[in-house]
């Protein structure tokens, strides 16, 4: 095969609305905001990637404006130029001379699997080694504030046959009343759904040991990061006391982060998000310890639009089992796409396509239309 280099890298900021307000105990989002990003090649394709995370600086180290500048200063000078089928070789070469911007990281080898699935017209899921299923089971996050409305959205979603996981967001509010919330919105749906919640670190350790055992007992199935990620300690006592299990999304902000939340037993189950972890093929990297550890799987998000959702699920269709499903809802969050064909949700499944690449086409009046200018 005749070798192309990379030409260029072009990052682009695109703000876009999303169906309602979105309220999380660190931020309410009234958009989202997506940075997309065009690796172009000289042999005339074009990867694409994407890095997204949630209000700006509010969930984690790296923003959309920090990531847009350390792809045009720091990442774009080491990728000029190099081999662009080589994923390996460029990917070492960021590792040796970047530490952390495990976003940023990934926006970089998702368009460099999506250039590479284009050039050997192959889905970026056969390019990590092979899917064992097409669709992924997508859960909704009920996170309108406001508990008759979140139940309303719930029976909608049920209704339409495209949610029966619903993830609740609290954290933000007095224990008692985010309990209240939470147990009105089960009883309410009953065996017809599976419950959870995701405190976004919200709790201390004294608040997580009642919070847990009220939420266990009325048969929420999962409680998501209810404590600092820095409370270690305060996270492996959960683990072993809470009647729900804990999963670990916070404390897992890199592949060495998942190794040694799996030697501390400290969550039993991770959420796999692509942008804490570096890229598709690095997210699959925790998978595999959490696999060897014992500890189940959920595909996780950070709100992408379509680009990060699809790059996510060509790399959880190759995993063997995902017990806990995913939350690959983002594109839905959002009143407006920037590429061609949507992704296919249907029949409360994300149904990914067999189409080279990430299997997605950017559509360039709407990315000009939203982009920050
Ligand atoms: C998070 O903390 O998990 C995922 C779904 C959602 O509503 O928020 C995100 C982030
Ligand atoms: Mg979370």
């Amino acid at each position: 095969m005749s070798s192309a280099v990379i030409e260029s890298l072009q990052s682009i900021i695109v703000d876009l609305p999303t169906i309602r307000p979105h309220k999380l105990a660190m931020h309410t989002m009234q958009q989202q905001t997506l940075v997309i990003l065009r690796l172009r090649c000289s042999d005339g394709i074009e990867g694409i990637g994407e890095a997204t995370t949630i209000g700006g600086l509010a969930y984690g180290n790296e923003s959309p404006e920090s990531i847009k500048a350390n792809l045009d200063a720091h990442f774009a000078p080491l990728l000029v130029g190099q081999d662009a089928s080589n994923i390996n070789a460029c990917m070492q070469r960021l590792e040796k001379a970047i530490k952390g911007n495990t976003f940023a990281r990934s926006a970089v080898e998702t368009a460099l699997l999506d250039a590479q699935g284009k050039r050997m017209a192959l889905p970026v899921s056969e390019l990590l080694g092979g899917r064992v299923c097409d669709s992924l089971e997508v859960a909704w996050t009920l996170a309108s504030g406001d508990t008759a409305r979140d139940i309303a959205e719930a029976e909608q979603m049920l209704d339409l046959r495209r949610h029966r996981i619903f993830k609740l967001k609290i954290g933000a509010n007095p224990l008692e009343q985010d309990l209240k919330h939470v147990v009105a919105i089960k009883k309410a749906l009953g065996e017809r759904a599976s419950v959870r919640v995701d405190v976004n670190q919200g709790w201390d350790e004294s608040q997580a040991i009642r919070g847990c055992q009220v939420l266990g007992e009325n048969g929420i199935d999962l409680i998501e990061q209810p404590i600092s990620r820095i409370n270690r300690g305060g996270q492996q006592r959960l683990n072993q006391r809470s009647p729900a299990p804990i999963m670990a999304d916070e404390s897992i902000e890199s592949v060495a982060d998942a190794f040694s939340l799996a030697a501390d037993g400290a969550a039993s189950i991770f959420a796999l998000k692509i942008a804490k972890n570096g890229g598709p093929r690095a997210v699959l990297r925790t998978a595999h310890i959490a696999e060897a550890a014992g500890i189940a799987l959920y595909g996780g998000t950070m709100l992408e639009g379509s680009v990060g959702t699809l790059a996510s699920a060509h790399a959880f269709i190759t995993l063997e089992k995902l017990v806990w499903a995913t939350e690959l809802f983002g594109p839905l969050l959002l009143t407006e796409e920037i590429v061609t064909t949507p992704p296919v949700y249907r029949d409360f499944h994300l149904h990914i396509p067999r189409t080279p690449g990430l299997g997605l086409e950017l559509d360039e009046e709407r990315l000009k239309r939203f982009a920050r200018q």
